[in-house]
């Protein structure tokens, strides 16, 4: 099985290399690619702040390695996967690297010592002699979900996508609410698989426990719209219920990680053809312009960003309805210039957010600006003035995205 989701993968990555368009989506493409050849899985916590991801992550791994606390802690992804020597590298956005000891990681991973990741750290690599990872599973321990440290959420959302399996963590002293119910929602496509934990079962009776659980299956049941939710009560802080999650992930890697992986790729594939069509028609549409018109849509949406954040300086309150507002106005324009949907990637969840405060909004606003002035000079550069160029650039284009939809259609099963 995993054969043909191989095949498939490699025949998508090798369309998307071939044109400069979708290099992004290629890469990503590849990595797919190298996580199937090596039968590579990995298995993230992932929830709101303060859910007890981190204590879950030691008290499965056998170790104090991942700061925990009472307010808002890890602040970068930290990967742990299997090896006899215990060691800790933390990467850097700028690719640098370095060795730390384990005395040393909260200044990489915590948010008192790291606030909002000001250090650049993409992610933190541990080597830790775990039984449960000897199989070669990589495990992932995320920042919290929703928190007022905004880039939490997006890394979260991130990791969501190079998952296979998650380990969704609610907890007892709070109900599902809506933030949590935002991201599952969201996120749903990408996992092939949802372990959903409810964590500090030491902290109520039984009799409150098992409402919560039946509360909490009855909403994921229509959430994630299937009946198969697999629900564990566990207590991270005393290691109740720990051993039933382990042998299920332990189990299924053994038993279906094929079928894991096939149904996560699948799920990744189609994410990535949709961005790649998305691209193509943007650019196809550019490419067919008559230079002089190009110019002056590309000059009106340039002046309408500018607009955008003057009018953004002047807002005053309630920052998530005006960023609503602004992103409905930006995809409205590229619709009317263009005729194509923008879509931001990760529109949903920045709605969610609360407490959101002045500064928060103006630096969201111009992410989401550069996100938008940034493909628009992509396919600037990609225009040519030659018109035998553009008609055998606008047909490599459409022979791409015809390929690409063979492929997708092929992916609906
Ligand atoms: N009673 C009880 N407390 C727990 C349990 N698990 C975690 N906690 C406590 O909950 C708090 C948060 O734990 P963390 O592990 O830091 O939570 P987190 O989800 O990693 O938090 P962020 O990294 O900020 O997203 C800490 O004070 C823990 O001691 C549990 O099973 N029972
Ligand atoms: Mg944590």
């Amino acid at each position: 099985m995993t054969e043909d989701i191989l095949k498939i993968t490699k025949s998508v990555y090798e369309q998307l290399s071939a044109s400069e368009v979708c290099r992004k989506q290629a890469k990503v493409c590849e990595n797919l690619i190298e996580k199937l050849e090596n039968d590579d899985i990995t298995v993230s916590v992932i929830g709101q702040f303060k859910r007890g991801k981190s204590t879950l992550s030691n008290a499965i791994l056998g170790g104090e390695i991942m700061p925990v606390g009472i307010v808002p802690i890890t602040s970068a992804v930290t990967k742990v996967v299997y090896g006899e020597e215990k060691s800790a590298e933390v990467h850097f956005y700028n690719g640098a690297v370095e060795n730390v000891e384990f005395s040393d990681l909260s200044k990489y991973i915590s948010e008192q010592e790291n606030e909002d990741n000001v250090l650049g750290v993409s992610e933190v690599i541990i080597r830790w002699p775990s039984e449960f990872l000897k199989k070669g599973l990589t495990y992932v321990d995320t920042p919290g979900v929703g928190s007022f440290h905004k880039n939490n959420t997006e890394v979260a959302y991130e990791y969501m996508k190079e998952s296979d399996a998650v380990i969704f963590l609610l907890s007892v002293d709070s109900p599902i609410n809506q933030i949590e119910i935002d991201f599952l929602y969201n996120t749903r496509e990408y996992a092939g698989k949802f372990y959903f934990a409810v964590n500090k079962i030491d902290t109520v009776g039984g009799e409150d426990l098992n409402a919560y659980m039946k509360y909490c299956e009855k909403l994921l049941r229509e959430l994630m719209d299937t009946d198969k939710i697999m629900l564990y009560p566990v207590s991270s802080k005393e290691g109740t219920g720990l051993a039933e999650l382990e042998n299920a992930i332990l189990n299924d890697c053994d038993t279906s990680i094929r079928e894991i992986m096939e149904a996560s790729t699948r799920k990744k594939l189609r994410e990535l053809i949709n961005s790649a069509l998305n691209q193509l028609t943007f650019y196809g549409r550019a490419m067919n312009m008559e230079y002089a018109e190009l110019d002056k849509r590309f000059a009106e949406i340039t002046d309408f960003i500018s607009e955008i954040k003057t009018k953004a300086s002047g807002y005053e309150a309630i920052f998530e309805i005006h960023l609503n507002e602004i992103k409905l106005l930006l995809s409205q324009k590229v619709y009317e210039l263009f005729g194509m949907e923008y879509t931001y990637e990760i529109a949903e969840l920045r709605q969610s957010m609360l407490m959101m405060t002045k500064a928060d909004f103006l630096k969201q606003v111009d992410d989401i600006c550069a996100d938008l002035k940034d493909t628009l000079d992509r396919v600037l550069l990609y225009r040519e003035e030659n018109a035998y160029v553009v008609v055998r650039k606008t047909s490599a284009l459409k022979r791409l995205a015809k390929n690409l939809k063979k492929i997708q259609a092929g992916l609906e099963d």
